[in-house]
């Protein structure tokens, strides 16, 4: 005898959606899907990558925080990175990073605070509101990016552990695993990648933390699940795949800074006046705009953030304080 039971994988007449509302449903949700992904960069005709999930956002009203410029296209973000966890070549992290295991991830918040916490990244998805941010990175090696980036600022996170009063800076950590991460079998860096900020630096609502990019997840190369993005410094601040963020006392010391402290200062504030030691930095070069006439853009100070972050220098001998 064959019994009927509730499991039964044949659908109900109620279930059943006519195929015509179906399909209209599906284009409907599509069209909502591309408005919701990344309106900003859409705005200019730049899409997404389309394989990892979506990350909506909405435009942020952080002054600042949406640059004119024009995107960098997903394809050159995506596959022209440093993350030398991965390798030094410019293509090691599109190529290697798809062996980070971005789930399940947790981020500790510790340090001088009264309340230290480790966050599931579930949990600081959910944290505060998603916004999309159109940030230039420029990187210290002389070439420049415009990215759509989706997330909130640092400062969401560092109020809920309450720092004390000898919160004077905040030392970020990224992951350091060999087995997912090819390059920290090499020497090139003391590993983990270390960073830090002032704590004012850290609270300034331009210093984001960052979960997604043109309107979806964060891709394994470009510091999935969360990096920072800190527009006006050096690309080599934003350190990616955090784990571990600190309230601290004294300033700490960076990798970069470990590697060679004449190249890297803690402050390391994009400045068109202060040369690299092996090289100039009054100008960059925008990635996708390479072509035979192309010309060189001339780097602005603070990468053209002075309004915003000015005041937290005013005083300082900028090139003493590199
Ligand atoms: N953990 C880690 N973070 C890192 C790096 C790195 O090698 N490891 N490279 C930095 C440098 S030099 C730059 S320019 C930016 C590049 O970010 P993008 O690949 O998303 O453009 O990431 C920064 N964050
Ligand atoms: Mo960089």
């Amino acid at each position: 005898m064959l019994i009927k039971t509730p499991f039964s994988h044949e659908p109900l007449p109620s279930e059943i959606t006519p195929q015509g509302v179906y399909l209209n449903r599906r284009t409907a949700l599509a069209s909502l899907g591309l408005a919701a992904a990344s309106p900003l960069a859409l705005a200019q005709g730049i899409a997404g990558g389309g394989k990892l999930p979506k990350l909506p956002a909405t435009p942020s009203t952080v002054a600042g925080a949406i640059t004119k410029d024009k995107a960098t296209s997903y394809t050159d973000a995506t596959s022209y990175n440093n993350f030398y966890e991965f390798g030094t070549d410019k293509s090691d992290p599109a190529s290697y990073a798809h062996t980070l295991k971005t789930r399940p991830w947790t981020v500790s918040v510790e340090g001088e605070c009264a309340k230290p916490m480790r966050f599931d990244i579930e949990t600081l998805l959910k944290l505060s509101a998603m916004e999309e941010r159109i940030y230039r990175l420029r990187c210290v090696e002389g070439w420049s990016m415009v990215i759509p980036w989706v997330g909130y600022s640092l400062a969401e996170v560092i109020k809920k552990v309450e720092p004390t009063s000898k919160a004077k800076y905040v030392e970020f950590t990224s992951l350091a695993d060999k087995s997912q991460m090819p390059g920290v079998r090499s020497g090139v860096l003391d590993w983990p990648y270390v960073e830090g900020l002032r704590i004012d630096e850290a609270m300034h609502p331009l210093a984001m933390l960052v979960f997604g990019m043109y309107g979806e997840l964060l891709p394994n190369q470009n510091g999935a699940p969360l990096r920072l993005a800190l527009p006006w410094k050096y690309g080599f601040k934003s350190a990616k795949s955090l784990v571990k963020i600190r309230l601290v006392e004294k300033e700490p010391v960076s990798s970069w800074t470990k590697a060679a402290q004449q190249e890297y200062g803690f402050y390391s504030n994009v400045n068109p006046n202060v040369p690299h030691p092996r090289w100039s930095q009054a100008t960059e070069r925008r990635i996708g705009e390479d072509g035979l006439f192309a010309k060189k853009r001339p780097t602005l100070m603070f990468n053209g953030y002075g309004d915003q972050v000015g005041q937290l220098y005013a005083g300082m001998d900028l090139k003493k304080n590199y």
